[in-house]
């Protein structure tokens, strides 16, 4: 069923795609092994953009396609007995960036996992994660972006929390696409999260819940 799902998706049959994760919900399929399964058809969507077969309207459609899987699963993750809650999470895609998908998923894990999130949405300046650490007074800021270009958008958001007189008050982590360990350096951040989860991993770390 899940590799029927990955190929529903990489080949763009939304209307297929989205009945088959409703057969794997009501079938009891793990919410995350659906996840996974769109992440790879992204992957391969990703590959044929590169070798040319496909262009950005099938980029946006996979978007499109990834936001409604997210929705329908949604309620399952929240079945999830999760009381305790363990601190706030200001999220956003960096000035210039707009992928969006990546950054949901990371929302979404850290919701589900006990964390009030706040999700300033995409092409967010570095002046808009200034004045939302003033106001949500979060203890970690999560920094998401793919293009190259993105980098120095979160050096500068980096900058303008330190420039606020913020950056003792916030941990940073950043991720995305091409986001590595080197342009964790390169912008300042506490951490790099290569996935969600990991997201999930420091930010549990940093407000010192188990
Ligand atoms: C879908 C897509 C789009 C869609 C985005 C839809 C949306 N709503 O997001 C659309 C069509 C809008 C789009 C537009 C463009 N895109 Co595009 N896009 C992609 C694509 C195919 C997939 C990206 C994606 O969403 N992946 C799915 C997620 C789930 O990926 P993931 O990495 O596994 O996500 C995890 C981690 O990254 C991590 N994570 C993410 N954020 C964070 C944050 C934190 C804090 C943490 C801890 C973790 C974390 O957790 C996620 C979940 O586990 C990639 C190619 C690829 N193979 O990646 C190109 C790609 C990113 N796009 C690219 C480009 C060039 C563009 C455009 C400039 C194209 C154009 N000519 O207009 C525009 C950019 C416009 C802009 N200003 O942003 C390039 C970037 C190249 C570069 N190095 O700069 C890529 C790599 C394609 C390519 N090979 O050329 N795109």
């Amino acid at each position: 069923m899940s590799k029927k799902l990955v190929k529903a998706i990489a080949d763009m049959r939304e209307e297929e795609a989205l009945k088959l994760v409703r057969e794997m919900v009501e079938g009891g399929s793990e919410p995350m092994a659906i996840l996974d399964a769109a992440r790879k058809a992204v992957d391969i969507i990703g590959q044929r953009y590169e070798e040319g077969t496909y262009f950005l309207p099938e980029l946006m459609l996979a978007g499109e396609m990834l936001n409604q899987i997210t929705e329908v699963i949604k309620p399952e993750m929240a079945k999830v007995p999760e009381v305790k809650r363990h601190g706030k999470v200001l999220v956003g895609t960096v000035e210039g960036d707009i992928h969006d998908i990546g950054k949901n998923i990371v929302s979404f894990m850290l919701d589900v996992n006990g964390f009030d999130v706040l999700d300033l949405g995409v092409d967010v300046s570095p002046q808009k994660f200034v004045e939302a650490i003033g106001e949500f007074q979060p203890q970690v800021v999560g920094l998401s972006g793919f293009l190259a270009l993105a980098f120095d958008a979160m050096k500068e958001t980096v900058e303008a929390i330190k420039t606020a007189g913020l950056r003792d008050e916030v941990k940073i982590m950043i991720g995305g696409g091409q986001v590595s360990d080197e342009v964790r350096k390169y912008t300042g951040a506490d951490a790099y999260g290569k996935d969600a989860m990991a997201g999930v991993s420091l930010a549990k770390e940093w407000v010192g819940a188990k």
